[in-house]
């Protein structure tokens, strides 16, 4: 049987390379380079889901649920602390800023009898606001941006990105919120062409992916200050499970979140202490977003992590 270290080894030779590897490679490179220079605490932030395709040439993917808007919307809170970002998402999912251009962009926006766009005046404020920080974060070159869709190439580029922090110290964070699958099709056992529904009903066996987090805590980043995020669907197993995550991965902080809640209410859980964040209704009407609580936490344990080592 192949032992636990070299499952991982196999799972990177049997995904492929994503596009534009050395591409983003050489951007990490220079971004890093920046920060180091300008002694800016960097945190790698993941996002949205990943797939696993079904087909060489796919048509046809399983996907994990995540829109974005939990690593889009902390991405901006942990910017606006002058942190340096690195936004690992999900191609189309949520990205910070543009988010907010999403949904509503055709009720912001007037048009004039003479043809001219104009911005609603109700709504001047609040895209000013947005085009300000957007602008200060880009000319001081806070915020890089690499995308990942499939379960490999996340993982190839998180690796990457893990080497490439290594030996920064303490003043890394991670905060692993996108939703990655824990299976897939190796390389090898794929169907190249399109799977034929005339050959009859599917039958699909899925390995398990290894579990990174493990080589990741251990031996990518051994320093940094490591948060992994738990989603369930029943809330009788999501302490339990975070405690769990903790105990055989010795990371710092589980964020604990149930799918049909987890926009009023998160749970962090380190190994001695278990902390909910709760939105009253108030704040719900106020437009309070949670990540804006969760990354004032995150930052002051991060902050005393960095004090204690
Ligand atoms: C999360 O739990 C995220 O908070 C959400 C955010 C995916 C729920 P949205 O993007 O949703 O705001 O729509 N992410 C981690 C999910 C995950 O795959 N966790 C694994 C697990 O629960 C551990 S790595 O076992």
């Amino acid at each position: 049987m192949a032992s636990k270290s070299s499952d991982k080894v196999l799972f990177f030779s049997q995904t492929s390379i994503p596009d534009k590897f050395e591409e983003s490679c050489l951007k990490l490179d220079d971004f890093v380079k920046h920060q180091v220079v300008l002694n800016r605490k960097i945190i790698l932030i993941t996002s949205g889901g990943t797939t696993v395709p079904l087909e060489s040439r796919t048509v046809r993917f399983i996907d994990n649920f995540s829109s974005g808007t939990r690593g889009s919307t902390s991405a901006e809170y942990f910017l606006q602390k002058n942190y340096a970002v690195i936004f690992l998402h999900r191609h189309k999912s949520l990205e910070p800023f543009y988010r907010h251009l999403n949904r509503d962009i055709f009720d912001s926006l007037e048009l004039t009898s003479t043809g001219d766009i104009v911005v609603k005046h109700e709504n001047k404020d609040h895209l000013a606001k947005i085009i300000k920080q957007y602008k200060t974060i880009e000319e001081e070159k806070l915020l890089l941006k690499l995308e990942f869709t499939s379960l490999g190439d996340y993982l190839h580029l998180l690796k990457a990105t893990c080497e490439r922090l290594n030996k920064l110290g303490t003043s890394v964070m991670l905060y692993l919120a996108a939703a990655v699958s824990d299976f897939y099709i190796p390389k090898a056992d794929m169907s190249e062409h399109k799977i034929q529904s005339s050959n009859g009903p599917l039958e699909l066996k899925l390995q398990l992916v290894p579990k990174m987090l493990e080589p990741l805590v251990k031996d990518w980043l051994p320093s940094a200050y490591i948060i992994s995020f738990k989603l369930e669907t029943d809330s009788r197993l999501l302490i339990s499970k975070s405690k769990q995550a903790l105990d055989k991965y010795k990371h710092q902080l589980v964020i604990a979140n149930e799918l049909e809640k987890r926009k009023r209410e998160v749970t962090l859980v380190t190994s001695e202490t278990v902390n909910p964040i709760i939105l009253s209704e108030e704040d719900l009407k106020r437009g309070t977003e949670i990540e804006s609580v969760i990354v004032k936490e995150v930052i002051k344990l991060h902050d005393n992590y960095i004090k204690s080592n």
